[in-house]
């Protein structure tokens, strides 16, 4: 038994996430959970609120509370929505926690220690007509290395460049939209990341199984221009977690907070001790997750995140754990995802453009949305989410195929069979090489769940849904049941119990189906078909089960009409 820690990248606070941030993170990452979990292994799946910030301060601001109240209250939301979507977050953790503010307080002063941090004095914008210093994300303008016009201080979203917001030609406001900016002093720590330069770069150079996607981000990042620049890691905010160093005041740093970027994925450590909090378990039992010195030598770390979230994983945060000098865990593995866009355009979440978590759970159960977005999921280039698409997909994938042979097996079974599996007849060539074919699909199915190969684990599940009705055809219990009813049972039979290894082999994707399955089939076990062959004797002749209700309904074209109109326009 393995043991495997598995982060979503941490949403922001401020706004319910839209289907594109979902199938960046959290929903691989849940796959990959389930899937781990169901091979026997142990896991600990951690995902948080990403709560500090200028973001957060806005918009709580904009709600008229303090910005405290707005993020416990959204926190509150946004792990309702994770639940409707079953993610199966072990602890779904808040980046303000004690806890956090503590391990960041802790890294920042090993940092210093260690002489990582430069105190800088800095000039930085200042909005008169805002009266406060302008966080880097609050200032737009144009990307100098790609010309976009929308370029935000940080980082612009279209060449993921990070950027300095000095950099931005034609600066203004994104408060106010006021360009009567001037540039102040104010002191800054800085991390020096450039002194670990040769560090991250042997450490990324080892990592040769990575996905071309978060290497080449890596790398960009690491060898562009100047290179590795060392990073402000300090803010002149109210709201975040103050500057200390461990639990030491920071002289000149007072009314200062660190940068979100630099205490949002130290929460990934944070979120284990606030699970062990939730559990009433001493620090021992989060340690052995994070600390190679307590146990987490032999854990394999896996990340999930869109690209964009892709230099702060593979430079920022290992440059906080490498400086540290400390033996806390890094990453292993990196999956990366690009952008799914929405009907033609982008998904956009300030604009309320495309279908939001909240909207797609009161529109449809999440198992449609969790096989739509996974078996589209945007690995090797873009996606596009488009109503027609979600709809055939959904009514051929999930009702024609899976559902209908659920649906064709059951029904035949208990009206013409009884309501408990029949024992009659034996398997012949048909069920034979029936068996071989699953055997080898369900390794292969294995293999790509292994290696994270979302789109290519979807098809192959779908194909092997598809070679049981293939099967349900050729044998053709109906005709059977007239000549030879011992036939029509042994086929019935294997079907019935194809239904219960489906659920299992469909459960990382589609859980609530997968459950409806397993309690038709009267199988509170579980247990992954490592050997095909005796899984398809699991329920033995004899076994009482149920035709459960219809999995899947089809979505028509009325609907695809209705939501395509209503989510064409703009949330308010
Ligand atoms: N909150 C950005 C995002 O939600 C950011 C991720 C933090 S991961 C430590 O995409
Ligand atoms: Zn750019």
């Amino acid at each position: 038994m393995a043991r495997i820690l598995i982060t979503s990248a941490i949403p922001y606070i401020n706004g319910i996430k839209h289907l594109g941030n979902l199938v960046g993170s959290q929903l691989p990452a849940d796959l990959y959970a389930r899937y781990q979990r169901s091979r026997g292994h142990e896991v600990l799946f951690l995902c948080a609120t990403d709560e500090h910030g200028t973001p957060a301060e806005l918009a709580a601001a904009k709600a008229g509370q303090p910005v405290d109240e707005f993020c416990a209250q959204m926190h509150a939301v946004q792990k309702e929505i994770a639940e409707g979507f079953r993610l199966s977050f072990d602890h779904f953790g808040r980046s303000s926690s004690a806890r956090n503010r503590a391990l960041t307080q802790h890294f920042a002063g090993r940092l210093a220690d260690n002489g990582l941090i430069e105190e800088v004095s800095e000039r930085q914008v200042f909005s008169i007509d805002d009266n406060r210093f302008l966080p880097d994300r609050y200032i737009t303008g144009t990307c100098p290395n790609c010309g976009y016009t929308q370029a935000r201080g940080d980082q612009c979203e279209n060449c993921t460049k990070q950027l300095d917001p000095t950099d931005l030609i034609d600066p203004r406001s994104a408060i106010s939209g006021s360009t009567r900016l001037e540039v102040r002093e104010t002191k800054h720590l800085f991390l020096r990341q450039r002194a670990l330069r040769d560090r991250l770069e042997a450490w990324i150079d080892s990592k040769t199984d990575w996905p071309v996607l978060t290497t080449s981000i890596a790398k960009k990042w690491l060898y562009d221009g100047d290179g590795l620049q060392d990073r402000g890691i300090t803010r002149d905010l109210h709201w975040g977690v103050p500057v200390m160093r461990g639990d030491r005041p920071w002289p000149g740093m007072e009314g200062k907070v660190f940068y979100v970027w630099f205490d949002a994925p130290i929460e990934y450590i944070a979120c284990a001790a606030e699970w062990a909090d939730a559990h009433g378990y001493a620090d021992s039992a989060w340690e052995r997750w994070w600390r190679t010195d307590k146990g987490a030598e032999d854990v394999r770390y896996v990340q999930f995140m869109g690209k964009d979230n892709v230099p702060f994983h593979t430079l920022s945060f290992p440059a906080t754990i490498m400086g540290s000098g400390e033996p806390w865990k890094l990453v292993d593995y990196i999956k990366s995802f690009n952008y799914l866009n929405y009907d033609g355009g982008q998904f956009s979440t300030s604009q309320g453009r495309g279908v939001f978590m909240d909207q797609a759970l009161q529109v449809l159960p999440a198992d449609y949305w969790r096989w739509w977005l996974l078996s589209h999921a945007p690995e090797n280039s873009d996606a596009e989410f488009t109503w027609e698409n979600f709809q055939a997909s959904v009514n051929k994938d999930l009702a024609d195929v899976l559902g209908n042979f659920v649906s064709r097996v059951t029904k035949f079974a208990a009206t013409k069979l009884g309501d408990t599996v029949p024992g009659g007849g034996a398997p012949g060539p048909l069920e034979t090489a029936l068996i071989a074919d699953l055997g080898a699909r369900v390794r292969e199915y294995e293999a790509l769940m292994e290696a994270m190969e979302v789109r290519k684990a979807a098809a192959e599940l779908r194909g092997i849904w598809v070679i049981g009705n293939e099967y349900l055809q050729a044998a053709a219990p109906w005709s059977a049941i007239k000549t030879d009813p011992a036939r029509a049972e042994a086929i019935v039979r294997l079907a019935l119990n194809l239904i219960r290894v489906y659920a299992i082999l469909s459960q990382p994707f589609i859980p609530d189906a997968a459950q409806a399955m397993l309690a038709a089939m009267g199988s509170p076990d579980a247990q992954w078909p490592d050997h095909i062959g005796s899984a398809l004797t699991a329920l033995p002749p004899g076994h009482a089960f149920t035709v459960p209700e219809n999995l899947f309904r089809k979505i028509t074209d009325e609907e695809r009409a209705d939501w395509q109109t209503r989510f064409a326009g703009v949330r308010t």
